[in-house]
């Protein structure tokens, strides 16, 4: 119930974050009972949907199985249009479910948390809002995404450009005109690969700023036919259920050979296979050691190499454009559009960073060490402060005093990637040492969101005030993580997976590689062995044990 105390308001739970996350957890905790309030920060809901509006933006895991499951007739009642939707049939998505369910009438928007502070006496959590509110809540649910924290590039001058600059992360809603501009855009991950091929189609020139380059493949976008639609609709039931019990959050046939064992024949018509298809998991599962051994991930690696060499005309930009600096897959792979394509454009210029690195950003435009360059506008595509950046940004006191960001100061540490030790009743949705950003996130977002559904009504039928994970059951979470990341090759790459792309952010592993399905029963074993790992305290009782 909502109540108001005379001190604030108090509900029994507050997520923050009007995501998929956050909108399927208000949904999930009212069939279940509970009051619950939503704070956004945006004006409308689709959290990285929202925000994420920069040309060419677009979903790289199949619409087909990139949408919520928890609703027969919702799957029914929508059709994707493409094989990989864009951003704003995604959008359109999340605002249908809004509004079917009646979302809207919980969620508060223009609101952001900045603080919330744990009273062990009383048991709930004092969340201050941007409003000056300060709500209480038993329960708090980071829904705040994996990759909503935006970084602009750590040089000398950055905000100093007098033209306008854009964020792919923050992009204005309605839209930006290049036409006849010159534009620079500094970064090369999935969000300037997507956009730069439709900025270069409008722009007098572009000049790309690449600081590593990464392994990209077409999408092979097309529009879904109806039989297509009408046939997975058809078998919704099973294909969910193998997304769950899945790897990554797709079902894909299992590889039995490695790279290493077969002809090169075999292996490059496997690769071959991936690249037609446009599809990330096939080429990184196509054998069973590609992302786990370094000489079966090079016979990948070249073939992907070779492909841009086939496509990038000028042997110099090719080369510029091959990623020899880590394994295939360690750095986020993307699907592109005309990505490789768009370097034979007369407009295009490629600028390797790594041989002339970038030195300032000026009123005019951007120096590197050899040149100057002009421009009337500037595009950041230079990502996000991965896992962790949208949690710390508030400043989340637990039991004891302790915050979130100084428990974090040397790595993240969680038990399931849900729940924090010294942090009561607390829950971050695909949080760190999850799967999260390693599947299909709509999969991950549903399981996470039933569990905290599980723990909540286990808490209200046995009269409990709170749950917290023991100090033992978070430092084996912890190991158990970073032995499933030590037995892949993901920590021998720079990547934002390794908090490497934010200065003195520790290098760790943040998501869990074990897989989708063998996490799901992890968590379902713990759930059956009650509540392993987790103490829980009577209503009563006045502090946590
Ligand atoms: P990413 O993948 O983190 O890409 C950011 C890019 O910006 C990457 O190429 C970076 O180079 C580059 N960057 C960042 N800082 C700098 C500086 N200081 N100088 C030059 N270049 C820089 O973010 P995206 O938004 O593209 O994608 C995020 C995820 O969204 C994506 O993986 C999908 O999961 C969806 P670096 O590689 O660090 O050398």
């Amino acid at each position: 119930m909502t109540q108001s105390n005379g001190e604030g308001r108090s509900v029994d739970v507050v997520i923050v974050g009007a995501g998929f996350g956050g909108m399927y957890m208000l949904h999930h905790l009212r069939q279940l009972g509970f009051a619950a309030k939503v704070l956004e920060r945006g004006d409308g809901v689709g959290g990285t949907w929202y925000w994420n509006r920069y040309p060419g933006a677009r979903c790289d895991v199949e619409s087909l199985f990139y949408s919520y499951s928890f609703d027969e007739q919702l799957e029914q009642e929508w059709s994707w249009s493409e094989k990989y939707s864009p951003q704003p049939e995604i959008l359109t998505y999340a605002n249908h479910v809004a509004d079917r369910f009646d979302l809207r009438r919980d969620i508060e928007f223009e609101t952001a948390v900045d603080r919330a502070v744990w009273d062990d006496a009383a048991a709930v959590w004092r969340i201050h809002t941007s409003k000056g509110e300060t709500i209480s809540a038993q329960h708090y649910v980071m829904a705040s995404g994996c990759l909503s924290h935006s970084k602009l590039p750590e040089i000398k001058g950055v905000h100093s450009f007098r033209g306008p600059t854009y964020h792919t992360g923050h992009w204005p809603h309605e839209g930006v005109d290049f036409t006849g501009l010159r534009v620079g855009v500094i970064g090369t991950g999935s969000s300037g690969i997507q956009s730069i091929p439709l900025i270069a189609q409008q722009a007098a020139h572009v000049t790309v700023f690449q600081r590593t380059p990464n392994f990209s493949m077409p999408a092979g976008n097309r529009l879904l036919t109806e039989a297509e639609v009408s046939s997975m609709k058809a078998d919704y039931r099973a294909q969910r259920q193998a997304a769950k019990e899945s790897g990554f959050g797709v079902p894909v046939e299992l590889p039995t050979k490695s790279a290493l064992e077969v002809t090169e024949e075999e292996r490059n018509a496997k690769y071959e296979q991936g690249w037609s298809e446009g599809n990330l998991v096939a080429l990184l599962l196509a054998f069973t050691d590609v992302i786990t051994d370094k000489a079966a991930n090079d016979t990948a690696a070249e073939f992907i190499r070779n492909k841009i060499r086939s496509i990038v005309k000028d042997p110099q930009t090719a080369e510029d454009l091959c990623p020899f600096d880590h394994p295939v897959g360690t750095k986020r792979p993307c699907l592109d559009t005309g990505y490789y394509e768009t370097f034979n454009r007369q407009n295009v210029r490629l600028v390797n960073l790594r041989r002339t690195p970038l030195t300032e950003i000026t009123p005019s435009g951007v120096c590197t060490s050899e040149e100057t360059f002009e421009f009337d506008a500037i595009v950041f595509a230079t990502g996000f402060d991965a896992m962790t950046g949208a949690l710390v940004n508030v400043d989340i006191e637990g039991r004891d005093g302790i915050t979130l960001k100084d428990k974090w100061k040397d790595g993240t540490r969680t038990y399931l990637g849900l729940m924090v030790h010294g942090f009561p009743n607390f829950y971050t949705i695909t949080g760190p040492a999850s799967p999260s950003v390693f599947s299909n996130m709509m999969v991950s977002i549903e399981q996470h969101v039933e569990l905290i559904g599980t723990i909540l009504s286990h808490l209200r039928n046995n009269h409990k005030s709170a749950i917290e994970a023991t100090k033992e059951a978070e430092d084996f979470w912890v190991e158990h993580n970073n032995e499933a990341g030590a037995a892949t090759l993901y920590p021998l790459a720079n990547s934002w997976y390794m908090g490497s792309n934010v200065p003195g952010k520790p290098r760790v592993l943040m998501p869990y590689i074990g897989g989708v399905g063998v996490y799901r029963q992890e968590c379902d074993e713990i759930v059956a062995d009650n509540f392993r790992g987790f103490t829980m305290r009577d209503a009563r009782t006045p502090a946590m044990a």
